[in-house]
């Protein structure tokens, strides 16, 4: 793709700020969104991604447990949550959870992530999250969301600085990155008027980076939102990156429509939506190492596509999920390290095997 072509289209600032590693403003991401031809981001974004990481793509052999789907919140994207009591409520006892853990195998990361349950307190993620330690002493272990936490020391009556040392002294490493939504408060009061807001929740992310964890974000997309949102919720983090620096990967989540209240209110983005998302999300964070397009929410092929779109991260073999299924993903339960590797070789990229810190396992 030549300069005068990329100049034609107004972009050219862009390619300068690109090509010198130049944060780009919102004004320029909103130039690639609108941007008619969609292969002007992908080409950059593929240069950033290049940059950054060559060929290669990681992949994580892990395992997730949801340990409840009680949740006081009413997320209406969420097909997951049920009331207490409700038919299908469940909650792990932690021997419940250890033996599926133990189904999986050998792991190199243990995912914690559930529901903000009515009476669940610290006491058991903290024995939970010390009885995934002794039995997995090397996994890195991703557990709780910042709307949890924020949930459990409400809960529970302590700090979050406090509930974040304790989770950390029993072991957990690191936080996933649910829970971020779209900060902007006119959309993300319509979708989940219960959840903290944005600022509470990057608020949650710069205290757990305080306390020597580090964490993902994510970006929920394709329901109520616009591209303007979109930026201003990439700008939001990369400013946060620049004061606390603890965060390892960005995951832009395709909204699913099923089984939820907001339904077909919202339809979710289309792949090439999807796609240009990604693009624009390497190039906007240039302060954040790794996107990931998480195959169980965007299918297999489609995450192949992203591949050269920006990301640099499949995530992982997963074995069982419920949150994005729930909502109407038909994408399997579970990939083989074999599969895994097979779609990012047949993608043209190098496979990496890696930890929750994205650490060659
Ligand atoms: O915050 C809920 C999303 C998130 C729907 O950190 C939905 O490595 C699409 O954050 N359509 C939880 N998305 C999952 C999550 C995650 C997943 C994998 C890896 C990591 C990581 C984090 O799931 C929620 C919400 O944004 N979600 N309902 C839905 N209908
Ligand atoms: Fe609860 Fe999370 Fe579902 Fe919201 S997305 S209702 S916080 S389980």
């Amino acid at each position: 793709m030549d300069r005068q072509y990329i100049a034609s289209l107004g972009l050219e600032p862009v390619l300068d700020a690109v090509l010198s590693g130049k944060r780009l403003t919102i004004g320029q991401g909103q130039a690639l969104f609108d941007c008619p031809d969609p292969h002007v981001p992908a080409a950059l974004a593929a240069h950033a991604r290049k940059r950054l990481h060559g060929d290669r793509v990681h992949y994580v052999v892990n395992r997730h447990v949801n340990p409840t789907n009680v949740c006081v919140n009413r997320c209406r994207f969420c097909a997951y949550r049920r009331d207490e009591g409700q038919e299908g409520a469940y909650v792990l006892t932690p021997d419940e959870a250890l033996a599926k853990l133990r189904e999986a195998g050998a792991v190199d990361e243990v995912h914690i992530v559930g529901g903000c349950h009515p009476s669940l307190g610290l006491d058991y993620y903290e024995d939970l999250a010390a009885r995934v330690r002794a039995a997995y002493p090397k996994a890195s272990i991703k557990a709780l969301t910042a709307v949890e936490v924020d949930h459990l020391a409400k809960l529970s009556g302590v700090s979050i600085r406090e509930v974040l040392e304790r989770l950390k002294a029993s072991g957990v490493d690191m936080l996933p990155g649910g829970g971020a939504e779209i900060f902007a408060d006119a959309p993300r009061k319509a979708l989940c008027p219960e959840k903290i807001g944005g600022e509470a929740w990057l608020s949650v992310m710069a205290e757990a980076h305080g306390v020597g964890l580090r964490t993902n974000a994510t970006m929920l997309f394709g329901h109520l939102e616009t591209t303007r949102h979109r930026l201003e919720h990439m700008d939001a983090l990369r400013r946060q990156q620049d004061a606390t620096g603890g965060f390892v990967c960005f995951i832009p989540l395709p909204y699913l429509p099923g089984n939820n209240p907001l339904g077909e209110e919202a339809r979710g983005p289309s792949a090439m939506d999807v796609l240009r998302t990604m693009a624009v999300s390497r190039l906007m964070l240039d302060n954040i190492p790794h996107i990931k397009a998480y195959w169980v929410m965007l299918g297999l092929k489609l995450s192949q596509l992203c591949l050269s779109w920006g990301a640099d991260d499949l995530d992982g073999t997963v074995v069982e999920e419920k949150i994005g299924h729930e909502a109407g993903s038909d994408s399997a339960q579970a990939l083989s390290i074999a599969d895994l590797e097979d779609a990012i070789r047949s993608s043209g990229f190098t496979p990496v095997r890696r930890d929750g810190l994205f650490r060659e396992a």
